[in-house]
């Protein structure tokens, strides 16, 4: 009988796995340009990258001249796209280069801002969709060295900031608007990409045979980029949507393994390169491509589930999606710097990383409201830096008052909804051991490491446990956001009347 029984399980146990791996092999396609990786890359420079927390975009090119302005009328487009604004000639605004003379450009004194700001990396713009370039490229007259202002600022700005001890990664627009070979970038429809492997990103011959000296042209840059930057850690792409590029799945593989192997560890997010079924970011299988997922932008997910695990950043604008300098920032709502505080640690919380994006003028100025940012952003890193650089996600449910990250013991809770009657009800996780439960054993408030009362909050009916930490006066009177650190313990459910007696 036993025997029978015995034999009954395991003969579902069997069925059971193998319809299961049949299922996942029968869905699996077998893709060559598709994620090269299942799961997080587990090497240094990623581990170092993922422990950034914060970081600094900068985009900065001639589009910082008009800056959203031109003959008296203002765009409400991003400022950055004003070729396209329609209150500009494409002639007009393709010389504009001619006057790009920033003569405040101190790229030591923007790395000290940011350094004091309390940034790990940095993106900055050698080429944005214009085509202009911040380096003075051998491969394209349309360039830096082809201003009044002559020097180098992707050099000036990779030897500044890293002298800060800050990363930086440099962003490339694909889209290139200054290069003859560069198609309309049409973007595709679903009939396309139903029919992706007929469909053709081209009108004639003649554009398909120049796409390919445009395709030469952007790996030479990109070589060009790592050889002449070699502390570069990373290149953000943008722009990646052409059909023409999409199509190209094959080709733009092979050059992102070259590009890897001329620099080893360099990091990759997922906008570089389409699958060759045309999937972007997550490949035909599901699978992330490349080393982060780059979708987050301007937008944050709300729960882990979404980020499926993976890396990811969230890029973001200070006003409503401007990016390069635009005058009139009245246009849209702009955040303040509680706002992108509680953004960032939102992002850390959800194991992200936050980039802030800021956008300087034509001369080379960091415009004054994104100065008190910097400072403002900078005076809460320094007291509370702790709870998001080389953290994750932690093992507390997220709660009404904010948001809690974790390194190793070490639970860090950062309120931004005080509670009314200034004590911080926490929830904590509940044991997998029945006979135990969690206590806070110690909580401390990174502003101010005196006066900390836990008491005992009590239990809800599922059978989770409580504890209120007052919120000290000083703290009280502050009115910002702030951390309070924890460390939890295992105790025995009999223990913890006695333990929590001794706390108050
Ligand atoms: O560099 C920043 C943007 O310029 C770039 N990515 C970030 C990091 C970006 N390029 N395209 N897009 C974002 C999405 C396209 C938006 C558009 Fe529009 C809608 C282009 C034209 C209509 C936004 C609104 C830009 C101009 C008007």
């Amino acid at each position: 009988m036993k025997r029978s029984v015995l034999f009954i399980v395991l003969f579902c146990v069997t069925t059971c796995f193998q319809g299961f791996a049949q299922q996942t092999t029968k869905e699996r396609i077998p893709l060559k340009h598709g994620a090269h990786r299942i799961g997080k890359r587990t090497d240094a420079e990623m581990q170092h990258w993922r422990d950034y927390g914060l970081g600094q975009f900068i985009h900065w090119g001639v589009y910082a001249i008009p800056g959203g302005q031109w003959n008296g009328k203002t765009s409400t487009y991003a400022a950055e796209w004003f070729r396209s604004s329609g209150l500009i000639t494409k002639e007009e605004y393709d010389n504009l280069y001619k006057q790009f003379d920033p003569t405040s450009f101190d790229a030591k004194q923007w790395a000290r801002q940011a350094k004091q700001m309390g940034v790990k990396y940095m993106i900055f713009t050698t080429k944005h969709h214009d085509g202009f370039c911040m380096w003075p490229s051998k491969y394209t007259d349309y360039t830096i060295a082809d201003t009044p202002y002559k020097n180098d600022i992707v050099k000036e700005i990779v030897d500044a900031y890293s002298a800060e001890g800050i990363d930086v990664y440099l962003y490339f627009s694909i889209i290139d608007w200054s290069h003859p070979g560069y198609t309309t970038g049409r973007s595709i429809t679903a009939k396309d990409r139903k029919n992706w492997e007929n469909y053709n990103p081209f009108e004639n011959e003649e554009q398909k045979q120049k796409y390919e000296e445009f395709k030469t042209f952007t790996r030479n840059q990109l070589m060009e980029l790592l050889t002449n930057y070699p502390r570069t850690k990373g290149l953000w792409f943008d722009g990646s949507w052409d059909g023409a590029w999409m199509k190209e799945a094959v080709w733009v593989d092979e050059l992102g393994k070259e590009l890897r192997t001329m620099h080893p560890g360099l990091i990759i997010g997922s906008r570089f390169r389409a699958d060759e079924l045309g999937a972007r970011h997550i490949d035909s299988n599901g699978d992330l491509i490349d080393d982060y997922d780059q979708r987050f932008e301007r937008n944050l997910p709300s729960t882990l589930a979404e980020t499926g695990g993976n890396d990811w950043d969230c890029v973001m604008t200070i006003p409503e999606n401007q990016w390069g300098y635009h005058r009139d920032w009245s246009l849209s709502y702009v955040k303040t710097a509680y706002d992108l505080i509680e953004m960032m640690v939102k992002a850390n919380s959800l194991d992200g990383n936050f980039v802030i994006n800021f956008g300087p003028d034509g001369k080379g100025n960091i415009r004054p409201e994104e100065t008190k940012i910097a400072q403002e952003i900078g005076d809460w890193m320094t007291v509370n830096k702790d709870a998001v650089c080389g953290v994750h996600h932690s093992i507390l449910e997220k709660q009404e008052w904010g948001y809690s990250t974790q390194k190793g013991d070490n639970i860090y809770l950062s309120v931004f909804n005080k509670p009314m009657n200034n004590q911080v009800r926490v929830k904590v996780p509940k044991s997998k051991n029945n006979d135990m439960i969690f206590v806070i054993e110690k909580a401390e408030f990174l502003s101010d490491k005196k006066n900390v009362i836990i008491k005992d909050g009590g239990r809800d009916k599922s059978g989770s446990y409580y504890y209120d930490i007052a919120i000290p006066e000083d703290i009280q009177k502050q009115n910002i956001p702030f951390v309070i650190l924890i460390k939890l313990k295992e105790v025995n459910k009999g223990e913890k009347a006695s333990y929590q007696q001794a706390l108050t």
